[in-house]
This record gives structure tokens, sequence and C-alpha cells, in this order.
């Protein structure tokens, strides 16, 4: 007999988180959600954070070789930042009842995605431009709209995220342009990798709309506010003003502005490469993970350290008492 009773519980929460999600109020850990929306938000804010933690590995690769020491701090700095935008999600995530250790673990046994962009090597210094650009301007496009998300910790994590990765953005804006303006060696480094980094920026946004599976129900609980294709839609068209200003074209010799439908037409993107890459294919996936898989074991002295520590202080806590 108390089948029903559970059952009109549960159909009250849900017509109250409904109602907090029609009338665009926040979602706190506190409250009822359904079960899948609580998986669906680990499952976006756990990838999210191992993309920041693994996506410090390209940009990392160029701190030692920067050209000068204004750069190497300024590298310095944007790569610390990813390790923090990692640990408000990490944070975040652990709010809907997932451990640390448990999404650490389906990261390093590759059981969890990151963005497929952190896949690609970092050849040259004007790969830390066209990454600073390309790959924080596309998520800049992506995640400014989360801040809006229906999640509380995710929203509020986000606005912090994106005023950083405002300055990673001008920053790879200005090595763009300090190349652009330099010797024709430097403006062709700078060409070379933006025709590298524009495909699989466009790649971000994640599959196409009729392809892609989550969409109709993040973007119905507010955690997604507009489609893959409407954002890299609206990225294009952020790009070419700035490819003119910095006097370099865009790979795509097919892109133009469609005044009746208000698109963009773009060549087809290779959506082959894409799943390669989300396949373990791309290549760098499998240098990257093992890097992270060794950072992880060379810290455990640290957490052994810490979790020793605090051990220490409660027992002294607990004498106190
Ligand atoms: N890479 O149904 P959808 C950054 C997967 S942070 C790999 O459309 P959804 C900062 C997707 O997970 C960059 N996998 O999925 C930085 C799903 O797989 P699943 C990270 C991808 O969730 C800069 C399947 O395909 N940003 O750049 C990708 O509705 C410089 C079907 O896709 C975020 O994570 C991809 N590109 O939409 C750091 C933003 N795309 O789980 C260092 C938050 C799709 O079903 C240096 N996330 N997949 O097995 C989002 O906005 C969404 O999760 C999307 C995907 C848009 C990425």
């Amino acid at each position: 007999m108390s089948a029903p009773v559970i059952a009109v519980e549960d159909s009250e929460e849900q017509a109250h988180f409904d109602a907090l999600i029609d009338a665009d109020l926040r979602i706190e850990p506190r409250d009822w959600m359904p079960e899948a929306y609580r998986k669906t938000l680990i499952r976006q804010i756990s990838q999210h954070a191992h993309s920041e933690i693994i996506g410090m590995q390209p940009e990392a690769n160029w701190i030692t070789r920067a050209p000068s020491l204004k750069r190497k701090a300024i590298l310095i700095a944007k790569v610390q930042d990813e390790a923090g935008h990692g640990l408000y999600l990490y944070s975040a995530a652990q709010t809907l009842g997932i451990t640390r250790e448990e999404m650490t673990d389906q990261l390093i046994e590759g059981r969890a995605r990151y963005s497929s962009i952190f896949n690609y090597h970092t050849p040259t210094w004007a790969d830390m431009g066209a990454i600073g650009w390309l790959v924080d301007g596309a998520a800049i496009c992506n995640q400014v709209p989360l801040c809006r998300a229906s999640y509380g910790p995710y929203g509020r994590a986000m606005v912090r995220i994106c005023k950083e990765e405002s300055f990673h953005q001008r920053q790879g804006f200005e090595i763009l342009l300090e190349l652009s303006n330099g010797t024709p060696e430097q403006k062709q480094m700078a060409q070379d990798a933006v025709n590298r980094w524009y495909w699989p920026s466009l790649m971000m946004f994640g599959p196409t709309d009729d392809a892609s599976p989550n969409s109709a129900r993040s973007m119905a609980w507010k955690i997604k506010r507009f489609s893959n294709d409407d954002l890299r839609q609206r990225f294009v068209g952020m790009c070419v003003p700035q490819f003119e200003a910095l006097g370099l074209e865009c790979p795509d010799k097919n892109l133009r502005f469609d005044e009746e439908t208000g698109q963009w037409l773009m060549s087809e993107i290779d959506w082959s490469e894409f799943d390669a890459v989300l396949d373990g294919r791309g290549p760098a996936n499998t240098e990257r993970l093992k890097r992270r898989r060794e950072a992880h074991e060379n810290g455990a002295w640290v957490r052994e350290a810490a979790a020793a520590y605090a051990a220490k202080q409660s027992a002294k806590d607990r004498i106190a008492a």
C-alpha cells in the first residue's frame, strides 16, 4: 500500500521542480530533482571539469619555451586558471552526490569524456595564440549561456569561469595580432596555427542538432539555453570580423552569410574526425591520458599528507571538545 503514497509525494516534488524551472528559478543541492536531471548534470559538469584539467596540457607544453618573460607569466597564469576552473566544476558536481575520487577514476581509467579539442598537438608558439583566440573564444560562446543554467552551483561557477576565459581569449588574440604584424614567417606561422585549430574549435560545440541526443532534454531543463548549431553559428559570426582585424584568412573558403535565412553557410565539418577523436583515436588522446595518470600517481603523497593532517586535526578537535 505504500507505493501510491510515494508516487503522490514524487509527483508533488516533480510539480515543484517543474514550477521552479518554468519560473526560471534555480535548483539548489537541497532541492528534490528528477534522477535523470541529476545524472545529466553530473555527466556534463564532470566532463567539463575533466576538459579544464586535461586542457592544461597543450599549453603547459609551451611554458618553458615562451618567447619572453611577460608571455611566460601570462601563460602560467592562464594554465593555473584552467586548474581553478576544473576545481570549481568538480566542487559543483560533488553537490550532486558524486565524489571527486569517483570522477578522477572515471577520467584516468578512460571511462569519462573530455572535450575533443584537447587531443591536438601544439607544435608552434602560434598555437598558444590560436588556442586562446579560437578555443577560449568557442568556450566563452558556449559557456556564457551556462551562467544561467538552472542548477545553481553550476551557473555560479560559470560566472567566474567566463570572466577568466575572456582574459584568455584576449591574450590569444594579441599573440596572433603580434605575429600577424611581424615577419612574413611569423605571419605564416599564425595562419598555419589558425588553419589547424579552426575546424576542431567548431567541433567543440558538439554534433549537429539532429545528431545530439542530449540537447532537447537539457534545453527543456534549462541547463543548455541554446542548441549546439545555434552556438556554432554565433561563434562563426564572432570570428569573421576578428579574422579581418588579424589580417588572417578563414580556412573555410565557402563561408558566407545568407541574408535570407540569417545563417552562416559553411563547408561541411568532417564529422569522421570528431568521431575518431571521441573514440580515443585523435592525434594526442593517448598521451593526454598517460600524462594525467602520471600526474595523479605523482600526487599521491600530497593526498596522503593532506589526509594524515586532516586526521590529526580532527583528533585534536575531539580532545579539545
Ligand atoms: N568533445 O548530445 P550532445 C574549455 C559528446 S572547456 C567531446 O550534444 P551535450 C576551456 C557529449 O558529451 C571545453 N565529447 O551532448 C579551456 C555526448 O556524449 P555522452 C569543454 C563531446 O552534453 C580552454 C555526445 O557527444 N566545455 O574549452 C563533444 O548536450 C582552453 C553527444 O553530444 C564544456 O564541457 C566534444 N566537443 O552537449 C580549457 C562546456 N561534444 O556524454 C583549457 C559544457 C559532444 O552522451 C584551455 N558542456 N560530445 O556520452 C556542454 O556545453 C555540452 O556538454 C556540449 C555537448 C555542448 C559539449
